[in-house]
């Protein structure tokens, strides 16, 4: 289990972390509503006071209510968008359901498997978390509660789009980080496929970052990184690092149905090109990798 050195004071949840040393990010919490360990993670639930419930895994926080959207919409339509038609999907992580929600209001999609290591994630999140959680009510999701690397060896050549949503390369998710992983990412592949996982901040992780699109660079002739605003998350930005097996990606390959736009909060068109345009450190950042 991660040790982080996160805690309450006076109402206020500060969130401490090596990763991220010297700083820490703090929320005014009114109530804790869970507060448990999984066989892998401390699981914490808080109503706070102006962001909604927040769900905070290992003393980091994973989602809040109030600006959950972004990190979603990206996470999901980058990469969905990005694909001209993605069948089959595959999310990696993401057990509270946010970026399956999203995913599913693509209508391509016949097959939305989730592969989430930590079954009560999903339902503490069933329970407390229902406009994050309903992604599981779409008929076409299918739940695997099992480790994401042992679920790739079984599925070769068999995704149009994964999305690795995962927690920090800090206990549970440090897997998810590594080489092999992405090897396997690629196999589960179909031709023409897309790869997206959460990439940390380019402010930050610097090294992580680099490590990270480095790996994706060796294996994924066509690579790129996204940036999204969250307030939550430390420095308020988090990554996406992405890799195809040829489409491109920095710009979606079809137009947004009527049904999709009034659901939207952050995702368009004009966000997807934006969110790859990069400030000038990171983009050396990136080549230098
Ligand atoms: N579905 C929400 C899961 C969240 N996954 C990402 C969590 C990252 C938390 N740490 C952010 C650190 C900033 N680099």
């Amino acid at each position: 289990m991660a040790h982080t050195g996160n805690q309450i004071m006076n109402g206020w949840f500060s969130e401490i972390c090596p990763m991220w040393p010297g700083m820490a990010l703090s929320v005014e919490i009114e109530k804790t509503l869970v507060s448990t360990a999984s066989p892998y993670q401390q699981i914490d639930l808080y109503q706070t006071r102006s962001y909604g419930k927040m769900l905070v895994l290992d003393g980091i926080i994973q989602l809040t209510e109030r600006d959950e959207f972004a990190y979603h919409e990206m996470m999901a339509h980058v990469p969905l968008f990005a694909h001209p038609c993605p069948e089959r999907v595959l999310v990696i992580g993401g057990g509270d359901g946010g970026t399956l929600r999203e995913a599913a209001r693509h209508k391509e999609i016949r097959i939305l498997d989730i592969c989430e290591i930590d079954g009560m994630v999903i339902d503490i999140s069933k329970q407390y978390l229902p406009e994050v959680a309903c992604g599981f009510d779409d008929p076409r999701v299918c739940v695997h509660i099992r480790d994401g690397n042992l679920f790739l060896d079984e599925h070769p050549d068999t995704y149009d789009v994964i999305i690795v949503d995962s927690s920090d390369p800090i206990g549970p998710g440090e897997a998810l980080f590594e080489k092999p992983f992405y090897e396997k990412l690629k196999r589960a592949l179909k031709p023409g496929g897309l790869v997206a996982a959460q990439g940390e901040s380019v402010f930050i992780h610097q090294e992580t970052v680099s490590r990270l699109f480095s790996i994706v660079k060796s294996l994924f002739d066509t690579r790129a990184y996204a940036s999204i605003t969250v307030p939550s998350y430390p420095g308020g930005t988090i990554g996406i690092c992405l890799g195809s097996l040829g489409v491109a990606l920095t710009q979606p390959s079809r137009t947004i149905p009527d049904a999709m736009q009034k659901h939207l909060k952050y995702y368009s068109e004009q966000v997807h090109k934006a969110a790859f345009a990069l400030p000038r450190f990171a983009k050396t950042l990136l080549e230098q990798s």
